[in-house]
């Protein structure tokens, strides 16, 4: 481990989202999104059949958050804003001023203590009115988002200056459309995902636009995509391995980031999905092609990088799969799985590879060139226990990976949100895992918080900017 330091202007943060801290999911307005009707009408969708209606009560303990926040030390707050608060249809004609004055509030309330406000626009709740006229895949669905961000632009501009538009498009199009794990529940992985990825980039794109149209100048704020990414490695050290690597990145980093740091999608999946299209029968490829114009419109639309970034894979090639039913997985040709020594979670997709930190970081700053990288997630899972060495030793090797990148290969990481401030409703899992640093007791009625170990070593970091006790 790492004994130098990070540098001066380094920024500390912890992350959160809406639906998975709030709660308060029919107060003051507040419509009904794409999750609260997901779980409401079947509990069977988690894993424990609860859902986040309560959650952690942050929509009623902001106060107690934002004291908690403080203690911890870091000067970044990353959370997100629900759209059902403001725009309780998605439809304008719908605005609620109580969900708008309750985030004014809230962002104020960050500033008094000095805590830099980091806003997502959007993690994952979508207006059920919308998700019922197709939400992500439905074009007029980028529009909404764009309609509702200017409001939000309005209202919290003059107090946030760092905002990121859609959270892993990724994640929301491979769950939610593909393997209908989380909401809405669609499973079709080979067609919808591809569409519900182009409306996640046009809605992206179209929040970008209006901010520097029409805030950017005023406001003086940055705006871009979260993207969701592994670090890939190939499994041996043959040729056909290592073209896997590279087509695992460019299936998932790629799929998102290429269409905004280097305009349309990466050249192998046009090629690998239109041709097993055609061989399927398809009249066009199943990933939409852009129009020259939608080309110019997505790309460049970034003011930095961020990167959430969890885990790893080793990855291994697999021969062309028999045409049958349309498959991103097929369209991959991809095997993945987990170095055998590194440290497996209670979660299936996420195991320790801290080394995988410095590698993607230095992939992204050297593809895309992005001139300023924000890591925005970062976390462990735990089955909650407050004495939680296996966080402290995860967060400590990739942030120590992190400092290599930013001391040794130049990569300029401005800041860092841990995931997560606080345990929270882990979508499909429910609260059976735990990514907090702080706790919270969903037995007790008032979600009693407490420092877990974690949040005692991060608070120490946070304050010395190093990673080891002898400093
Ligand atoms: C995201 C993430 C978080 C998860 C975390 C642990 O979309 O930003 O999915 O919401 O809680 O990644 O799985």
């Amino acid at each position: 481990i790492n004994n130098r330091t990070f540098p001066e202007s380094f920024r500390w943060g912890a992350a959160t989202a809406a639906y998975q801290i709030e709660g308060g999911w029919n107060e003051d307005g507040k419509g009904e999104s794409m999750w609260d009707h997901f779980t409401h009408a079947n509990p069977n969708v988690t894993d424990d059949k609860l859902n986040g209606d309560v959650a952690c009560d942050s929509y009623h303990k902001w106060r107690e958050d934002i004291q908690l926040i403080k203690e911890l030390g870091v000067s970044l707050y990353r959370f997100s804003v629900s759209w059902t608060r403001i725009l309780p249809t998605g439809y304008l004609d719908s605005y609620n001023q109580a969900g708008v004055d309750y985030y004014v509030n809230f962002v104020k309330g960050l500033l008094d203590e000095g805590i830099t406000p980091m806003v997502t626009l959007y993690h994952w709740d979508l207006p059920q009115v919308l998700n019922e006229q197709g939400g992500w895949l439905n074009d007029s669905t980028a529009d909404r988002f764009g309609e509702y961000s200017r409001i939000v632009f309005e209202n919290l501009g003059p107090f946030v200056k760092l905002w990121s538009t859609v959270n892993e498009p990724k994640t929301t199009c491979m769950l939610g459309y593909g393997s209908g794990e989380n909401a809405p529940g669609i499973k079709q992985i080979g067609t919808a995902i591809y569409q519900c990825a182009r409306v996640q980039l046009l809605a992206h794109a179209t929040a970008y636009h209006i901010y520097h149209n029409e805030f950017a100048a005023e406001q003086g704020g940055q705006i871009s995509l979260v993207i969701d990414a592994t670090f890939n490695e190939p499994d041996t050290d043959s040729e056909a391995d290592a073209e896997a690597a590279e087509r695992e990145t460019q299936f998932n980093l790629g799929w998102y980031a290429n269409p905004v740091y280097v305009g349309d999608w990466p050249q192998i999946m046009i090629d690998r999905i239109g041709n097993r299209s055609t061989q399927e029968g398809f009249s066009e490829s199943r990933l939409p092609a852009w129009s020259a114009e939608e080309i110019e419109f997505v790309k460049g639309t970034h003011d930095y990088f961020g990167l959430n970034m969890y885990t790893a894979l080793r990855v291994s090639a697999v021969g062309e799969a028999e045409i049958g039913e349309p498959n991103y997985y097929n369209d991959k040709g991809t095997a993945v799985a987990f170095g055998s020594d590194w440290t497996p979670s209670v979660a299936s997709w996420l195991a320790s590879y801290p080394y995988g930190m410095r590698g993607l970081l230095n992939y992204v700053w050297n593809h895309y060139k992005p001139g300023e990288i924000y890591v925005t997630e970062n976390g462990w899972a735990t089955d909650g226990e407050i004495n939680d060495q296996s966080r402290i030793d995860y967060l400590q090797g990739y942030l120590s990976n992190m400092l290599d990148a930013i001391l040794d290969d130049g990569v300029n990481v401005a800041g860092y949100t841990t995931w997560s401030l606080m345990d929270n409703f882990e979508w499909a899992r429910g609260y059976t895992q735990k990514y907090g640093i702080i706790s919270v007791d969903f037995n007790s009625r008032n979600r009693t918080r407490t420092f877990k170990e974690s949040a005692k070593w991060y608070q120490h970091t946070v304050r010395t900017y190093c990673l080891v006790d002898e400093c």
